[in-house]
């Protein structure tokens, strides 16, 4: 399967104010999202399954792939079509063989070092970042910059999207980088009308 990366969600449920999380997605895939991530911290294994599989149901009816951040157990227990993974979740090899070949895997590299090795090792995609500083994730030293992105994304041979505090008025620099897509909280969910959210982050 040709995947489209240029405008990847991932949800966060403190955005959602009152709003339903499966029309929020659905609201963003209707703005021009092409891939969702349902990202959930601080959840118990049955809530997480819970909100994964509502999001699914969104995902499914729009032919979207949808992607599990951390919960490689998750992805395979809703046959999501992939999963990503960071520094500190299961090795990418592991996560491999659980998974096998027909489901994406994506990792996060924050350094040209990372990047190689998560591609030496078969991930499916990068995701870049953090590119510049966000208050969506508070734990960030110091943001890699547009420079950096070019950099690691030159020396890979692999879809990458770039993260971390992505919005309207600055993706268009990071699209110029080459990246094969955007991946966005705050940009889109923070919005009160999530459709022109989206919209506003294509070209
Ligand atoms: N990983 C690196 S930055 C980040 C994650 C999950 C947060 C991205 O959120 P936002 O609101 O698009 O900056
Ligand atoms: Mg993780």
């Amino acid at each position: 399967m040709e995947i489209d990366y240029s405008l990847y969600l991932i949800t966060d449920r403190s955005f959602l104010k009152g709003r339903s999380l499966k029309t929020v997605v659905e609201d963003s895939i209707l703005g021009g999202v092409t891939m969702v991530q349902v990202r959930e911290k601080n959840i118990s294994t049955r809530e997480f399954f819970k909100v994964a599989l509502e999001v699914k149901e969104v995902t499914d009816h729009y032919k979207i792939p949808l992607i599990i951040n951390d919960r490689i157990d998750i992805a395979q227990a809703i046959n999501a079509d992939g999963v990503h993974l960071g520094q500190d979740d299961m090795p990418l090899k592991i996560a491999r063989k659980i998974l096998g070949k027909n489901r994406i895997i994506g990792i996060s590299a924050g350094t040209l070092e990372e990047a190689l090795e998560a591609e030496r090792d078969g991930a499916d995609y990068l995701g870049i970042g953090a590119i510049f500083y966000t208050g969506t994730k508070k734990d960030i030293d110091v943001p890699l910059g547009i420079e950096t992105l070019k950099d690691i994304y030159q020396n890979i041979n692999i879809p990458a999207v770039a993260i971390g505090g992505i919005n309207e008025s600055n993706f268009r620099e990071v699209l110029a980088t080459g990246v094969n897509g955007i991946s966005i909280i705050s940009a889109v969910l923070g919005k009160e009308d999530i459709k022109a959210a989206a919209r506003s982050l294509k070209l």
